[in-house]
């Protein structure tokens, strides 16, 4: 920041060279035609310019000697023409005349001179609001601009030649100046000298803390920071709070230490010029704390993630310790994870105000930001169980890479989830620690933004921007970001411009793509030396405590690594971050391998049959398409029936009955997709009025959740897997608009659906509900890509189970998750209900129809549901053909939506007695046991897999060796679909329709497979 002198400096009188003349009329001149010239768009005057005159009119009448004599001088020669019309000042621009013509004739140019002056000086403290962060002192390196730019705005008056842009010249630099009520840099004075204003102007904005906030487009907020930063002599500290950050910062830095002393070639992703992260973390915490919150959600990538384990969480450092060991065996408890991607939750009494205060640290992939949504989630269900509407209770803390914070589109995705209401946390207090570096790339090839944090500006975040090296600014920042979340209960960005002392692990070499930062980095003192320094210095601290410090902090590492070798085994649901009191035995373990009946008693179908088809609200009028939808419901109820709709309804409102949670989030979700829903009723009449019936159907039930999101999928589906970890006793579902759009939160499905319990021991119930079905809408409103979920299943195809009496259940407990494709409304009810009742948590994966919403044979009876009813994992042929099964010549295997054009096509071929057709209702994990016994049943015939979707998509993949291994490889199981490609779908309906024919003229083809071999 060479550019950069301090005005204290740089203004005084003696040096400096005067500016000619001719000079300053000539930047006069130019100054005035820049305002002339910006014509009515930013007139003279106008805006903030006019109210500020207008204020100081206002003071003068009520008392002449509350303003500047300067403008004491003005008003009364104006006052002596005639009244001041605060709206004539717009016209002064426009004419210049116009003072004389409204009786200020008389008004000296002196006075006119003062007002424009006024004006500048105005403008001068706006532009040191707005771009004062672009001269701040970020870099402790002192070689990069934290914005990229090594430009100085014109506006600032970096140097003193830099007055006339206003038109202000180094004679001015003596006068003194009212203070606009924007500004808090008079403290008590309300003038201020215009070399004090410059000064405090640069203490304010352009020393070791940059300030982004004026984009935030409320007054209130904006005079909030403004006070928080500018008043005089804020920043104190008392020597207590000094001692107590430099002790920090010790454990901090000396656990990194440790760690590169006993494990120098350890992978560790240290902390090393940014250790003032951790006394930063814990400045949040304690401010939080003392403000009334109990419980800190967070998220962080690698860097530092142990040091917040130890530092910060205070997990015990021998549990961190032992896990460097490589003899260290696992637990037989899943696959487990890297040490700095594991969770933690701890609970322990906050130091500083003596609270009890929840900490939890989410487990997370390496998958930079992905985690992000999942904090906010699991944030908003702690809040929404325990009535925190307003987050007085419950924060996230989301820390980020400047790298992955540019980069990662998921930031952007979960900032625009903070401020909807289904899904605010009531702020998020973002940390940056920005290294200026991602691995090996310099931020210039990494970003197009001046910042890595301007996403954040989006939702009018303030981004606070500080240098790492100052820790009381650090602190002080830290203070503000609490303060500031607990006001307005909006997100805030403190970002840590830093520095990273090794490589991007400890592993790495720097100097190969870094040489001239990692010179300057290798000649950087430590942070903890400087501040040291300054405190023995200045008498807060002796070099004895300081050292007495250190050597304390150094024996408890020792200890502990001493007792980290009686560790011989992980456990990685030590590491849990989200604990589930109760809801498993003492060793964590299921209370039972059984699941209930899933069916209810048929007064509960017909209570909640007539709630759905009513408008529980008196003087509620709904659309007459809606009126016609609900009396179709209530004529179903009467009939003993149901449709999708009203099947996911009884699902729903039974579960709400026994207290569960039921939360369905996606982006139309409210009325569906398809129209088919409606479980918000909008008044007709009433803007905004709206009605949601299913939380009308008992005094007593959990409350029903149902929610259009934002138009995201990787942030909403993260956010709802974070909302289905607070609680086992919530059924949270997300829907996508097709399934075809789920694969935009892939790394979702695959990091922490598919794969958390296995890295992570944490159990999730959350619910997919992907619209997947072939007909005819082109390539992308086709397929939920039902084979994606389907390789990631954990059953071996190829292991013919046990059958035990537990099968089924024991089965969902072994695997990763529950992939199901339901033909009828009944056993959707079935297997949502199945989803609670289950004595633990999987995720499940449901294809749902589209064209079978209103399809007329897709409905069932009130029978398949009642009492004693439950999900089938099969649905076996039960028509002529099973009555004479070593009759039948084929029996066609399927699943979904297919099943309809199969029976429809055998019907109209006339070989209801030859071919049987069996849906697979549950696919995976693989009903082995129900299959062997369809197979079983037909001995003499074909095995056919049916399915709609590609040779290459759909199920054939997943469903071929299972059926082989239940047959021992004895049959074969010949496949009938559509040919392999490379889309989803055809984009041509013709063509969608012959390839259908095609299919559907193979399966009942039963010579088709003659002589072939397998
Ligand atoms: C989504 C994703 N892409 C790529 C990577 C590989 N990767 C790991 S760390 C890293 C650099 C991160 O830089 P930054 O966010 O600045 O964090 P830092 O390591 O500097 O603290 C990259 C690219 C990853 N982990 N996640
Ligand atoms: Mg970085």
């Amino acid at each position: 920041m060479s550019h950069l002198k301090l005005l204290a400096a740089t203004l005084k009188w003696n040096g400096i060279k005067l500016l000619g003349k001719q000079e300053i009329g000539r930047r006069i001149f130019l100054h005035s035609q820049r305002y002339a010239s910006s014509g009515t768009s930013e007139p003279f005057l106008s805006g903030s310019n006019s109210s500020y005159v207008e204020e100081m009119y206002y003071a003068w009448l009520e008392n002449p000697k509350s303003v500047h004599k300067s403008w004491d001088l003005f008003f009364r020669n104006a006052n002596a023409g005639q009244a001041y019309d605060p709206h004539l000042l717009d016209q002064l621009e426009r004419k210049p005349s116009f003072l004389q013509s409204h009786g200020l004739a008389q008004t000296p140019a002196k006075a006119e001179k003062l007002v424009e002056d006024h004006l500048a000086v105005q403008s001068l403290i706006r532009a040191y609001q707005i771009r004062g962060h672009h001269v701040a002192q970020l870099d402790p390196l002192g070689i990069l601009d934290a914005d990229l730019d090594s430009f100085v705005p014109s506006d600032l008056i970096t140097t003193i030649d830099k007055l006339g842009f206003y038109g202000l010249h180094e004679s001015d630099l003596d006068k003194v100046f009212q203070l606009p009520t924007t500004t808090f840099i008079g403290g008590k004075e309300n003038s201020l000298s215009l070399r004090e204003i410059i000064k405090r102007l640069e203490n304010t904005y352009c020393q070791h803390i940059g300030l982004e906030f004026m984009f935030i487009n409320d007054v209130e907020q904006c005079q909030w920071i403004r006070q928080k930063f500018e008043t005089p002599g804020i920043m104190k500290f008392t020597n207590e709070e000094k001692r107590t950050l430099l002790a920090r910062l010790v454990r901090s830095m000396r656990f990194e230490d440790f760690l590169a002393r006993k494990w120098s070639s350890e992978k560790r992703f240290g902390l090393e010029g940014c250790e003032v992260m951790i006394p930063a973390l814990k400045t949040i915490i304690d401010k939080s704390s003392e403000m009334g919150i109990e419980y800190v959600i967070m998220g962080m990538p690698h860097r530092g993630r142990l040091n917040v384990l130890a530092n910060v969480i205070r997990k015990e450092l021998e549990q961190i310790f032992c896990q460097f060991d490589p003899k260290l065996e696992a637990a037989d408890e899943g696959s487990g994870d890297v040490k700095y991607h594991l969770g933690m939750y701890h609970e322990r009494i906050n130091r500083a105000t003596n609270k009890k205060i929840t900490l939890s640290l989410m487990a997370n992939p390496s998958h930079l930001e992905a985690v992000d949504p999942v904090v906010q989630g699991k944030t908003k269900a702690e809040q929404f169980y325990r009535g925190d509407t307003a987050g007085k209770k419950v924060m996230s803390i989301l820390l980020h890479g400047d790298a992955a914070f540019a980069g990662q589109g998921v930031v952007y995705e979960t900032f625009h989830l903070s401020d909807l209401p289904s899904y605010t946390t009531n702020g998020t207090i973002h940390v940056v620690v920005n290294n200026q570096i991602g691995f090996t790339t310099d931020p210039r090839m990494a970003r197009s933004s001046p910042y890595p944090t301007d996403v954040a500006r989006v939702v009018n975040a303030p981004i606070f921007h500080v240098n790492a090296d100052d820790p009381e600014a650090v602190m002080y920042v830290c203070n503000v970001a609490a303060e500031w979340r607990n006001t307005f209960n909006k997100d805030v960005v403190v970002d840590l411009v830093c520095y990273r002392r090794r490589g991007h692990n400890e592993m790495d070499e720097p100097m190969f793509t870094q040489p001239l930062m990692y010179k300057q980095i290798h000649k950087q003192v430590p942070v903890l030396k400087k501040y040291a320094d300054k405190l023995i210095a200045d008498g807060t601290v002796t070099l004895q405590e300081f050292e007495e410090e250190i050597a304390k902090y150094d024996r408890i590492c020792e200890e502990a690594y001493t007792r980290s070798k009686d560790n011989k085994i992980l456990h990685i649901k030590h590491w849990l971050d989200s604990p589930w009191p109760g809801f498993f035995n003492m060793d964590g373990e299921p209370k039972s391998m059984s699941c209930p009946p899933t069916g209810i008693s048929e007064d509960l179908l017909t209570h909640i049959g007539n709630v759905a088809s009513s408008v529980p609200v008196k003087d509620f009028k709904i659309h007459p398409g809606l009126s016609r939808i609900l009396k179709a419901r209530l004529e179903m109820t009467q009939n003993r029936v149901v449709d999708w709709a009203l099947a996911e309804y009884m699902a729903f409102g039974s579960v709400l009955k026994e207290g569960i949670h039921v939360r369905l989030s996606g982006q139309d979700v409210e009325r569906g997709t398809f129209s088919h829903r409606h479980h918000v009723l909008h008044d007709q009449e009433v803007d905004k009025r709206t009605c949601v019936p299913m939380n009308h159907l008992w005094e007593q039930q959990a409350p029903y959740t149902v929610c259009n999101s934002s138009l995201s999928e990787y942030g909403v589906l993260g956010f709802e897997l974070g909302f289905a970890m607070a609680s086992p006793n919530a059924l949270v579902c997300w829907e996508a608009q097709f399934g075809d759009f789920h694969n935009t939160a892939q790394c979702i499905i695959d990091q922490f659906i598919s794969s958390g319990q296995a890295k992570w021991v944490r159990h999730n119930g959350i619910v997919l509900l992907l619209p997947h079905g072939m007909e005819g809408m082109g390539p992308e409103h086709s397929s939920a890509r039902p084979e994606r979920f389907l390789q990631m299943s954990n059953d071996d195809s190829d292991a013919y189970p046990e059958f035990t009496e537990q099968f089924e259940v024991s089965q969902l407990y072994e695997c990763n998750w529950i992939v199901v494709n339901c033909s009828t409304p009944a056993n959707y009810f079935h297997v949502l209900r199945r989803q609670i009742l289950l004595p633990f948590r999987k995720p499940l994966i449901v294809l749902t129809p589209k064209s079978l919403l209103r399809h007329p044979e897709a409905k069932s009876s009130f029978d398949e549901m009642v009492s004693g009813t439950t999900f089938q994992r099969v649905i076996p042929e039960n028509g002529l053909a099973a009555q004479a099964p070593h009759e039948v010549k084929r029996v066609i295997f399927c699943t979904g939506k297919v099943y309809y054009d199969l029976v429809k096509e055998r019907k109209n071929q006339d070989l209801e007695k030859q071919v049987a057709i069996t849906r697979l209702e549950q696919i995976s994990p693989f009903p082995f046991d129900l299959l062997k016994e369809e197979l079983e049943k037909y001995p003499g015939a074909d095995l056919v897999w049916c399915q709609e979707e590609h040779k290459n998509s759909g199920y054939y993949d997943y469903v071929k060796p299972r059926f082989r291994t239940i047959v021992n490889h004895t049959r074969p199981i010949w496949y009938v679909g559509r040919e392999p490609a490379a889309a989803a779908a055809t984009g041509n309906k013709n063509m969608h329709l012959v390839s259908l024919r095609r299919f559907l003229d193979t399966a009942f083809n039963l010579e088709a497979f003659e002589g072939k071999t397998f």
